[in-house]
């Protein structure tokens, strides 16, 4: 399935398909979508950010939602997912009228490949990488977890600090440039009312706490939300999710994304872990992206319409 620049949605693509795509995408919704660099990456590649914004003013920040896709490199589900969730948003705004009216008072951010070393090296030389590509001193083993390397229960039992380990928590919080740049911008923005952290593979929509066994204080909210988007997702192709909070759900982790935004004011958080459960796992061989891209949509669109009501 090709959209009018040529793009395929439905397979895998490289790091740099996907940057030039992107820039296909800006070119062709000038007035919606521009593209922001909030970083680069250990090996020194830009990480990119795509805005979705109605809005001409730069004097205030919008409230907004953030979503990232790929921050574990293998998880190519998940930056398909971006693609295609992008694409939809750029070419939805002024049909769909929930996502219009979002766009009107709200701008969205999107990071699709939140971890590009990893993601390079998933293609050029180990389909299975999943961290960072950072030097650790005193060791041989490359990379650091980036969903255990946030400031929020670090060093927890949920995580560990062997380098070769592949929950690796790194040296300290935010060692790697890659958490340090999404922290730093979302902090930054100053006004993020949601945080969308997409992984891949389990069929879950998880939200705080993985660090602690503890309901988060808005525990009820978020689990009501869930059950919506939940059942939104399973109406399109049957797709059956669990949800919950991440220690319940799945299980104890430290150091991890939304944890840290919960923490840090983005009452909103919340993880997806895509398709499958385990039969093809991370690369199902005839790649199911548009499938899944399209039931995690209206999921995706209950927690933002949620969030622009509340
Ligand atoms: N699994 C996740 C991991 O990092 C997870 C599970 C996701 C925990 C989100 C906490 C938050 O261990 C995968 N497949 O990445
Ligand atoms: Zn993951």
């Amino acid at each position: 399935e090709r959209s009018s620049s040529g793009f395929d949605f439905s397979t895998y693509h490289t790091i740099e398909e996907i940057y030039s795509w992107m820039d296909d995408l800006v070119a062709q919704h000038p007035n919606l979508v521009s593209k922001i660099q909030i970083g680069e990456s250990y090996e020194k590649r830009p990480l990119y950010v795509l805005k979705f914004s109605t809005g001409r003013t730069v004097k205030t920040h919008r409230p907004a939602i953030w979503i990232d896709t790929g921050i574990h490199s293998r998880e190519w589900i998940t930056q398909a997912t971006g693609v295609w969730t992008a694409n939809k948003i750029a070419t939805e705004y002024g049909k769909d009228a929930s996502l219009t009216a979002i766009l009107t008072s709200m701008d969205i951010f999107l990071e699709i490949v939140t971890n590009p070393d990893g993601f390079a090296y998933t293609h050029s030389q180990n389909r299975m990488w999943r961290k960072t590509r950072s030097i650790n001193a005193g060791s041989s083993c490359k990379g650091v977890d980036p969903n255990r390397n946030w400031d929020a229960g670090f060093g927890g039992p949920g995580a560990t600090n062997n380098p070769c380990s592949e929950t690796y928590h790194g040296p300290y919080p935010f060692s790697e440039s890659e958490t340090k740049s999404v922290a730093d911008f979302i902090l930054g923005h100053g006004n993020m009312k949601a945080a969308i952290s997409i992984h891949s593979y389990s069929q879950m929509l998880m939200f705080p706490y993985g660090y602690k066994d503890e309901p988060a204080p808005d525990h009820q909210e978020l689990d009501n939300l869930a059950k919506e988007a939940v059942d939104a997702l399973a109406a399109v192709h049957g797709t059956q999710y669990r949800y919950g909070s991440t220690i319940h759900t799945i299980y104890q982790a430290d150091g991890i994304t939304i944890d840290w935004t919960y923490d840090n004011g983005v009452k909103y958080s919340y993880t997806f872990e895509l398709r499958d459960t385990g039969r093809y796992g991370f690369p199902p061989p005839a790649p199911p992206n548009i499938p899944t891209a399209e039931e995690t949509w209206p999921a995706l669109m209950k927690i933002m319409v949620h969030v622009h009501e509340h």
